[in-house]
């Protein structure tokens, strides 16, 4: 009787420790450090990715590259968040984008960017500045050497252990191969958000906006066979990843500077894109957990994607659908198609939020 009851104890501990196995809390592995390649300062996942990437990453994290427009004031945003977090060591690049320009450069720079948006929102960054006053904004200091070629540095020094995430336009990551086509191999792995947008039926109505921002850019990156690409598409992320309304009285709650950023950021933005409330979709911190960990991933499949310019396309209108195609079930591409347990994986993002912020 005492042997039945020894292996029924027995039987049941190790039911108990392999559901902990399949918990998908577990980081890739410790050889494995990462980059962040981010337009923050525009939308506000930016920057949550950032706060979570101090909480999940921590010194894993190497270095953080800015594109799009005013890549120095991103830098300096950036270079903010990682001080209060502790992080003073991480370096912080400005990368290539626009600096402070007329709407009409920037709409020849960016032709798919839509006419309509007007001008690049730059209110985020006040966020920062609020906190430290302009005039410290101004005289922060970031590091000198340009992107492409501190994220190229990275790769040599660290060949098969880096995975870059790349947050927003692939400007810097295509300029840095460019420089360097071997990078495209020293690359662990490179995680994108961005992708195309898919209807209910599974037919591509455009790409997704990271994706055609530097369509020459994200062009060279796709057609590239010696990178590995995980791709994380806008369609993964549905209601269940969206910041709720319990998470942002949290957040809220959270008398920090870095919990006072983040609360005018969320608030500025959901003003911005005429959200009543605060739920916002988290697609760059779902993308950094999903590039973290691949234990969040269902499930893949191969593609292949080419891109090409279309005259008068851009992301809010029919024609963008012209700029893409793309062939499933074959390629080099790793095209992420289902998420594993969203509900924990929102969880799991909204707890490292407050917890990055409470600091
Ligand atoms: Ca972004």
């Amino acid at each position: 009787m005492k042997h039945i009851i020894f292996f029924v104890i027995l039987f049941f501990s190790c039911l108990f420790l392999c559901s902990g196995c399949n918990t998908p809390n577990r980081i890739e592995n410790h050889e494995t450090f990462y980059w962040i390649d981010t337009d923050i300062g525009f939308d506000s996942d930016d920057l949550m990715a950032l706060l979570l990437a101090t909480e999940v990453l921590g010194e894993r994290l190497i270095g953080v590259s800015t594109n799009l427009y005013d890549p120095l004031e991103k830098a300096k945003m950036s270079r903010v968040i990682l001080d209060y977090a502790g992080f003073k060591n991480i370096p912080v690049y400005a990368g290539s984008g626009l600096e402070k320009t007329s709407i009409k450069k920037f709409q020849d720079k960016y032709p798919y960017w839509p006419p309509q948006f007007g001008a690049p929102y730059s209110l985020q960054a006040q966020s920062v500045k609020n906190i430290l006053g302009s005039l410290n904004f101004e005289k922060l200091k970031v590091s000198q050497t340009p992107a492409h070629e501190a994220l190229n540095l990275a790769l040599k020094k660290n060949p098969n252990k880096i995975v870059v995430i790349a947050l927003g336009p692939l400007t810097n990551i295509a300029k840095a191969i460019e420089e360097s086509p071997q990078s495209a191999k020293l690359i662990k792995r490179l995680a994108i958000m961005g992708g195309w947008k898919e209807d209910q039926k599974g037919n591509i109505v455009r790409p997704g906006y990271n994706t055609i921002m530097d369509l020459t850019a994200s062009s060279k990156i796709f057609s590239n066979n010696d990178l590995k690409i995980d791709l994380i598409t806008t369609n993964l992320i549905t209601n269940d990843l969206r910041l709720s309304d319990e998470d942002f009285v949290k957040i809220s709650e959270q008398d920090s500077p870095l919990g006072k950023i983040l609360k005018t950021d969320i608030s500025n933005w959901a003003i911005e894109i005429g959200l009543k409330d605060k739920k916002l979709w988290l697609y760059d911190p779902v993308a950094l957990m999903v590039a973290s960990n691949n234990e969040w991933i269902k499930e893949t499949e191969p593609v292949d994607v080419e891109l090409k310019h279309y005259a008068g396309a851009h992301m809010k209108n029919k024609l963008a659908a012209k700029l893409i195609k793309v062939k499933k079930g074959t390629g080099h591409i790793r095209n992420i198609s289902k998420i594993n347990k969203p509900h924990q994986l929102q969880k799991r993002i909204a707890d490292g939020l407050v917890k990055s912020i409470a600091k």
